[in-house]
This record gives structure tokens, sequence and C-alpha cells, in this order.
């Protein structure tokens, strides 16, 4: 049985979502270890992290259409593919694994919207005096910027002074000082795993990460 979950935030539901698909990938916890990891387990923790574009506001409706349309492929992908690595597979076969809206082009999108996630959080718990605009500029232009068109690029550093300030986050993530910390470096731990599971299936087929 789960055990009861005491802190609902948003960010902790989130966290705890990938917590548990992280646990999926220890040795002790995965039996199906020779399969992979499971699609549907994969696109259900995914699924939660739409509540955070709610704290966001206008600028980013088109970044969140963005991510929920890539995770609803996938989504409809699971339907059909047992694991992420069937999803890969297919796409080698077909030599369509960097053609638009394939699922393992989408899956690589996703991918890249959890580690930019994931940077936020660690520019964001770097220093306090860090906006929340400075913190997701940096890991932007780290993280996805190499990998998107001028034209995004460009709207994403627009967008970037629509967002909350600190404060404002924190209130509207209804979390503390002391709270977002952890939830954000829970995340952080729990997602670096997962991510890596996901660039090992691209390097194993000698697919480059560079797109
Ligand atoms: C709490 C922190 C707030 C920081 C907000 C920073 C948001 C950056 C948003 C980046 C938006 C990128 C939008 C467009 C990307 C498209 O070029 C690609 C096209 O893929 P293609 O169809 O060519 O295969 N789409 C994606 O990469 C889909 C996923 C992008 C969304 C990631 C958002 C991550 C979440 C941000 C925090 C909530």
């Amino acid at each position: 049985t789960t055990p009861a979950r005491v802190n609902n935030t948003p960010l902790s539901v989130i966290t705890e979502a990938f917590e548990d698909l992280a646990d999926l990938l220890k040795p002790a916890g995965s039996i199906i270890q020779e399969d992979g990891l499971r699609l549907d387990a994969f696109c259900n923790a995914c699924t939660h992290v739409s509540v955070l574009f709610s704290c966001l506001g206008f600028a980013f409706k088109f970044a969140e259409m963005e991510y929920v349309s890539k995770v609803k492929d996938l989504v409809e992908a699971s339907k059909t593919f047992d694991t992420l690595q069937n999803i890969l597979d297919l796409d080698v076969e077909k030599d369509t694994v960097k053609t638009p809206g394939s699922h393992s082009r989408n899956l690589r999108r996703v991918r890249q919207g959890l580690d930019l996630i994931r940077a936020i959080f660690e520019q964001f718990l770097m220093t306090d005096e860090y906006s929340l605009k400075d913190a997701a500029t940096t890991a932007y232009t780290e993280v996805c910027a190499p990998f998107h068109t001028w034209a995004v690029r460009t709207a994403v550093y627009a967008g970037m002074y629509t967002l909350p300030t600190r404060d404002q986050l924190l209130l509207r993530l209804n979390e503390t000082d002391q709270s977002v910390e952890k939830n954000m470096r829970r995340y952080m731990e729990a997602s670096r795993p997962i991510i890596e599971y996901i660039d090992k299936l691209y390097i194993e087929r000698d697919i480059k990460l560079d797109w």
C-alpha cells in the first residue's frame, strides 16, 4: 500500500511521481530491468508536470501546449508499445527517429523538458538573490536553446520577462523557502537517472544527441 502523502503541494506531487518512476530503475525494484522502463509509467509521471505551467502565466501557454501535445502522443503510443525502448526500436527500423512527430522525437523533446525543469530548479536554489527570470534564462540557455529554432528562442527569452517573482512563485506553488528547496532537490535527484536512462537508449542505438 502507498504511504499517506503529507505535503500535497503541486511540486511534491511532481516530485513523488518522479521518485516512484526512478525507483523502477533501481536494480532492487526492477524485475522488469530486462525490458526496461514501461512507457505508461513514464507518461504518468510526465503528465504531472502540467500543473507547473499554471504558475507561469499566459506567455508560457505555448510551451505548455507543446509539452502536453508531446506527452499526449506518448500516451497514445503506450497503448501499443510497452516500453520506451520499443518505440525507439521501431523508429530505428523505419528510420524515423528524428522525423517530426515521431514517438522517438517526441520522447527526446519531453526528456529535454524534464531536464529544463531540473536545470531551472538547480539555478533557482543557487542563490536567494537570483530572480526566477534569471534562473530560468540561464537554465534554458544551457539545456534547450541549442536545440531550438531562432524564432522559438526569441519568443522564450521575451516570455521570461513575464515570469513571476520568486515570492509570487512560492505563493502560487504553496511552498515556503524551506519546503521548496526540499522538493526541488528531490526532483533534481529523481529526474537525473531517468534523463540518463533515456539518453542511453539513443546512444546505445548510435543516435547522437545533438538535436
Ligand atoms: C518554474 C520555471 C519557469 C521557467 C519557464 C521556462 C520555460 C521555457 C519554455 C521552453 C519552450 C519551448 C517551446 C517550443 C519548443 C519547440 O521548438 C519544440 C518543437 O519540437 P518538434 O515538434 O520540432 O519536435 N517542442 C518541444 O521541445 C516540446 C517541449 C517543450 C516544453 C518544455 C517545457 C518545460 C517546462 C517548463 C517549466 C514548467
